[in-house]
């Protein structure tokens, strides 16, 4: 089955793909002639990964999903949040976002955050959100080099090593992300029968 995934990221877009496996082949809007960015100027993840999809949906008319993530610091009052990509400057400069980060978190003891997914579905006109969540600490020194935004300062709870020192296969064996893509999975399985 092709399914259209509202992104631009090509990270996102292995995770995911490795999570779905071969059933599922993810279509980009690239593929579909789309290659404005897709607007996300909402208040929350919910709102952002719903405008993300629908937007794509009103350019395509495909059925599609898309999904907005955002790393939340318990001792910066759920910051970045919703902001992640845009946290220290107007672009995706993941080295800026994480010296931000840092910097903010000097002398911080409560090193405690989360990243938190939400994914929205379009399917014959009716919607479905999807969450994923997974729990750990920011370490104060950026470590490794796979993946992408703030994996480099992120331990997983259980973990002693970051997302950055991860395989895609290790990381999505707890990410926020390969969680809430499980459940669309299972979701779209179960309307398949
Ligand atoms: P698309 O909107 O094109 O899908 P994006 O990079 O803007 O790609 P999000 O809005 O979902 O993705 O994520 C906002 C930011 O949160 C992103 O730029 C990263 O800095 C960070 N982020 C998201 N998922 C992450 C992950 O799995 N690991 C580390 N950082 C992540």
């Amino acid at each position: 089955m092709k399914i259209l995934f509202a992104t631009n990221n090509a990270h996102k877009l292995k995770e995911v793909q490795a999570v779905l496996g071969p059933t599922f082949e993810l279509v980009t809007p690239h593929d579909c002639g789309v290659d404005e960015e897709i607007p996300e100027e909402q208040p929350t993840l919910e709102g952002n990964a719903s405008q993300k999809a629908h937007y794509l949906h009103a350019r395509t008319g495909l059925d599609c999903f898309a999904d907005d993530t955002g790393l939340e610091v318990e001792a910066l009052g759920g910051a970045p949040g919703v902001h992640s990509a845009r946290y220290a400057t107007d672009g995706h400069d993941f080295a800026a976002n994480n010296r931000l980060l840092l910097r903010n978190l000097e002398g911080q003891t409560n090193r405690r955050a989360r990243f938190r997914t939400v994914i929205s579905l379009l399917l014959g006109g009716e919607e479905h959100l999807f969450e994923g969540v997974v729990q750990g600490r920011i370490i104060d020194h950026e470590q490794g080099s796979e993946g992408f935004g703030y994996d480099p300062l992120f331990i997983p709870d259980g973990y002693d090593r970051t997302f950055a020192q991860m395989t895609t296969e290790q990381k999505n064996a707890v990410s926020h992300r390969a969680r809430a893509v499980r459940k669309l999975a299972d979701y779209l399985h179960s309307i398949e029968k």
